[in-house]
């Protein structure tokens, strides 16, 4: 019932699903928890970005592949992979085929492959919460096993979350490993579960399972592992019967008290698109091709 988008990709896998406009994205890197390196973050902003410029696809769920082909442990994501992790941020190395920091490759030491792949550290999975965060249509963060750090803030960021009753353990070690998530991970997680919550997630670093975190307020529901996929699916069809664009203006209103002018700015562009759909418009756009002045006196001044 999903059909591989592509399989261009070494760390992610992109699915569409058969029967409902929806698609699946997952981390593939079980063997780390779904830690994920540059490559993968990459990754994960193409598939996104290409799922948000369909429109034929009106939903997305994010998972993690597993289990671990080691210990056959679940994860989503344990976040920024420590094991690659430079003085500025994290760094393309190794067996991803990209450039060491001397800028050759750092597999064959040719100095002429991968020239344009950066040498600096990236924190840009923060760019991956931004699209999630204002893409028009609903991300499900589907857990089924471990959601830790920067893994446990792309959960926070997604509209709803689904976690395996089993599986699922929710933690936050950013301050354990010198990093924070002063954003989304960690002020809009405050906007879910409260103040004390949030807090008590970041500053004591307790590990909580699915019920809990529903309790908690940021996992919508706690699911028998075995039915994790089913029910997200059954989610993405529900949500994918509805209005577009009264889905679209309702993620956007979600956002906007906390998005501040960006918010508005998001929120209004629909707007414009709505505006652009009437007869106003029309009339205003053949005006100024015809050279004659807009005849707007059969709108009304709704009330
Ligand atoms: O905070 C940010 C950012 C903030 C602002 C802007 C950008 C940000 C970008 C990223 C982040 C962060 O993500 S910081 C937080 C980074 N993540 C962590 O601190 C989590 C580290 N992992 C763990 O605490 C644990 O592994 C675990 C709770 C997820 C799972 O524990 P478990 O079940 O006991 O498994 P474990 O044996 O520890 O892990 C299995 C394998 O996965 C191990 O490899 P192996 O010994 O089999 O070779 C382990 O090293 C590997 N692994 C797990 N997590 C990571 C990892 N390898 C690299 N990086 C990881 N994050």
């Amino acid at each position: 019932r999903w059909t591989a988008v592509t399989d261009e990709f070494d760390d992610v896998t992109y699915h569409r699903a058969d029967d409902v406009p929806a698609v699946r994205i997952a981390i593939d890197r079980p063997a780390v928890r779904n830690a994920f390196r540059p490559r993968t973050v990459d990754e994960l902003y193409a598939a996104l970005d290409h799922a948000r410029q369909q429109a034929d696809v009106g939903a997305v769920l994010l998972t993690g592949n597993g289990p671990s082909p080691t210990d056959g442990g679940w994860a989503f994501s344990a976040g920024g992979d420590q094991s690659i992790r430079g003085d500025s941020g994290y760094e393309y190395r190794g067996d991803d085929g990209a450039d060491a920091a001397d800028g050759t490759d750092a597999d064959t030491g040719d100095a002429s492959l991968d020239a344009d792949t950066p040498t600096v550290g990236r924190l840009h999975v923060l760019e991956v919460q931004r699209l999630i965060r204002f893409m028009p249509k609903p991300v499900v963060a589907v857990v089924p096993g471990w959601a830790v750090g920067g893994g446990h803030s792309l959960h926070v960021v997604c509209d709803l979350t689904i976690a395996s009753e089993e599986h699922a353990k929710f933690l936050q070690t950013d301050p354990d490993v010198a990093s924070f998530d002063g954003g989304f991970g960690s002020a809009y997680l405050a906007r879910q579960i409260g103040q004390k919550k949030a807090r008590e997630v970041f500053f004591l670093g307790k590990t909580y399972d699915a019920a809990a975190a529903a309790e908690m307020g940021m996992v919508n529901e706690a699911v028998p592992h075995d039915e994790l996929e089913d029910v997200a699916l059954d989610w993405a069809e529900t949500m994918t019967d509805k209005s577009p664009t009264a889905m679209r203006m309702l993620k956007y209103a979600f956002n906007l008290a906390d998005d501040g002018m960006v918010g508005q700015q998001v929120f209004a562009g629909e707007a414009t698109r709505l505006a652009y759909m009437t007869d106003e418009a029309r009339e205003g756009r053949d005006a100024f091709l015809e050279g004659r002045d807009p005849d707007f006196s059969d709108v009304p001044w709704h009330y």
